[in-house]
Order: C-alpha cells, then structure tokens, then sequence
C-alpha cells in the first residue's frame, strides 16, 4: 500500500500547529529541516510546509530529547521506533536527571515551583533556564497556561502578602518578558496572514498579559503587531489603518473601571471604522463590559474564546 495514502502519513499539519504542538518554534523547525533533513514535509500549491501526524511525532520526540540534553546531531536522523525507545528511558530518570545545576522536571507543577525558588533567590540565570526547558517539555500552550500565568499569579499574591519584594517582581517581570519577546520575534507567520494589532490603552502598563495574547495569536496563524502599553486610542487606530489590520486586542489588566481608559475604548470604534474586529482581555476586562460592548467589541477570557473570536473575524 502506497504509505501516503495513509491517514498518518498524510501532509496536513501547518508550521503554525506543529510548533504549538511540538513546542519547536517555527524558526527551529525550519533550521532542523534544512540542517539535518529531520522530516521532509510536503507542501501545498502556494509553497506552504504541511506536515503529517507522523512527523509531528517524530519533531515532537525530537524536542523531548534535546530538551534532555542529546545533540540534535546525534538523533535527528534515528528511525521513529529509536527516538520512542530513547524518550520512553528518559521518562523515570527524567525527575532526577540533572540538566545543567537543576533537576529537569516533567510536568507544570514542578516547572512553577522551581520557577518559584528561582524569583525568591533573586536568580535569573535559573528562571531562565526553567522558562527555557519548560518551553521544551511542556509545549507552547501548556508553557502559557501552566507555567507563565500562575507564576505571575503567585508572584503578585506574595507580593501583595509581603513575601516577595518589588525586586524580585522587577527581577521576574524582566525575564518573563525577555522570554515571551524572543519566543514571539521567532515566529514566522505564513505570507498572507492576517494582521493582529497587540497592545494595551492608556494608564495600563502591565505588559505581559499583551505579549501572552500576542504568544497565543502567532500560534493560531495570524500576523502580530505588537505595540507595547500605555497606548493613545489614536495612536493604536492609525497603526491599524497604515498597516490594514484586520483585529486589534486591547490588554486591560489594570487600572480597572477608569473613566479615561473607558472613554479611550469607547473611541476607538469610530477611529478604526467599521471593518476592523475588536478584542478584549485580561483581569480587568469586566469593568469594562459597558464600553466594550457598545463598540462590539468581544471579551475573551479563556485561550478558546480568543481563538473562537479570532476566527468569526472575515481575513
Ligand atoms: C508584573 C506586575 C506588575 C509590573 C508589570 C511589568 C510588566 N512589564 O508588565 C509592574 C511593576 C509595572 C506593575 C505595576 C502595578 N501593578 Co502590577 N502586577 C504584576 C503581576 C505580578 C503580573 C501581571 C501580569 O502580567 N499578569 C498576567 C495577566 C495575564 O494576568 P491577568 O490580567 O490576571 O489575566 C488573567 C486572565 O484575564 C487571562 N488573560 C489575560 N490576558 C489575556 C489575553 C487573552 C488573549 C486571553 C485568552 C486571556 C487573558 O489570563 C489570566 C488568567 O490567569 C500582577 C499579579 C497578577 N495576578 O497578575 C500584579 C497586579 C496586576 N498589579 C497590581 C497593582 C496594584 C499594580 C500597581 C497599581 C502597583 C503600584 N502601586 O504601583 C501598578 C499599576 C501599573 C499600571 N498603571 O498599570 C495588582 C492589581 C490589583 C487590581 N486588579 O486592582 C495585581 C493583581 C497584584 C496584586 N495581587 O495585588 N505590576
């Protein structure tokens, strides 16, 4: 039987889905295709890479083996059953096996609390370092909803309760940032994706609920601008109307009901028109609830919402 007619086999997968499942980005799936031959994906009419269930397998082993410390070098061209058989050994060792001064760790759970230690030290070295093999191991979704935001949360929480200093807050703002910016500059969007603006509104300065939301847009096929906080409503229309943006995602996680920011929102339907698709989220999002829906403006506040009002926009 002609093995591409086999459901697996089959090239379908775009680069957009394959790095949100493998936590590869799409500038590392790319190096490993032309450097070491690691999957040879087909590709559609217009040039674009599809990939099948079974090379997202074998990238997704891959990760997992890098992530353990073995040279991309030594394994890229292993046949499916080795690279299953090497990741199956690594599963017990894994928990204790060291990977540079730390014990690499499987799950979120054990990310967050070494991501922890790593804030009260004052270490950053260290939080990067788990940011670093958690994107490996958990993959990009899990790295945002598992590990990033309840960290944050617990940052905010001791910091509010008094266990943590604003130092280390600063110290992990910075690395958090740092991290999510890299991770996001990597990502390549397909030629001809539609274009998303990011950013937050005035007096709102919290910045890493935007670059999440930025994260998690590239992973669902769209082109990012990403614009930073503390945002004039005209600043963000005029950008989104020079580069014919089709949505733009408001960031709003503080302060929470300001009549000046209510009042920024409420103007930036009748800056961008009709034809641009508003968005939405973070912790503040509900005080707002008035002045967003009189714009049409749609709140998400779940990753599936903003993935579900991202796709009723027409591209
Ligand atoms: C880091 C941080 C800062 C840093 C920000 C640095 C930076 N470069 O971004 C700095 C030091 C600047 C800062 C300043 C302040 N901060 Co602050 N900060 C935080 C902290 C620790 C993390 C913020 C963050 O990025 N959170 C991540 C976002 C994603 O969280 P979220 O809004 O809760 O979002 C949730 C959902 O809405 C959803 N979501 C959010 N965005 C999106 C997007 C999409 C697409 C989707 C699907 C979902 C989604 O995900 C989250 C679910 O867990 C939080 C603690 C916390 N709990 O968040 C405090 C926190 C937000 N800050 C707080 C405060 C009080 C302040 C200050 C007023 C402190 C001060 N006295 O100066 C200032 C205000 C600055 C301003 N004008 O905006 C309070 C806000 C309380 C409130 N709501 O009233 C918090 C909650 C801390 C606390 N526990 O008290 N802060």
């Amino acid at each position: 039987m002609d093995t591409a007619t086999q459901p697996d086999h089959q090239p379908r997968h775009s680069i957009a889905v394959v790095s949100r499942r493998t936590g590869l980005s799409q500038l590392v799936l790319r190096a490993w295709e032309r450097r070491y031959g690691v999957v040879a994906p087909g590709r559609t009419d217009s040039g674009r890479r599809r990939y099948s269930d079974l090379d997202v397998e074998r990238l997704s082993l891959l990760g997992r083996l890098t992530a353990a410390d073995h040279r991309i070098g030594d394994v890229a061209n292993l046949p499916l059953a080795d690279l299953r058989q090497l990741v199956g050994e690594l599963q017990i060792p894994a928990t204790v096996r060291p990977i540079g001064a730390i014990p690499a760790p499987v799950d979120a759970a054990a990310h967050l609390g070494q991501a922890m230690q790593a804030v009260a030290a004052l270490d950053p070295a260290a939080l990067e370092n788990v940011l670093t093999r958690a994107s490996l191991v958990l993959g990009r979704t899990a790295l945002r909803q598992e590990l990033i935001q309840p960290l944050l949360e617990r940052i905010g929480d001791q910091w509010r309760d008094g266990s943590l200093r604003i130092a280390h807050e600063h110290m992990a703002s910075t690395i958090v940032h740092a991290f999510l910016a890299t991770g996001n500059a990597a990502q390549v969007p397909e030629p001809g994706s539609p274009l998303l603006i990011v950013t937050a509104p005035v007096r709102n300065r919290h910045e890493l609920g935007a670059l999440l939301a930025a994260s998690l847009g590239l992973d669902l096929g769209w082109e990012v601008l990403y614009l930073g906080v503390d945002l004039p409503a005209e600043e963000i229309a005029a950008a989104a109307l020079q580069r014919g943006a089709r949505a733009v995602f408001l960031s709003l996680i503080y302060p929470p009901a300001d009549p000046v920011v209510a009042a920024q929102i409420e103007q930036m339907r009748r800056l961008l028109g009709p034809g641009v698709g508003l968005l939405a989220g973070g912790g503040a999002v509900e005080s707002y609830a008035a002045s967003l829906a009189r714009i049409g403006a749609v709140t998400a506040s779940t990753p599936a919402a903003f993935g579900a009002a991202l796709e009723a926009i027409p591209r």
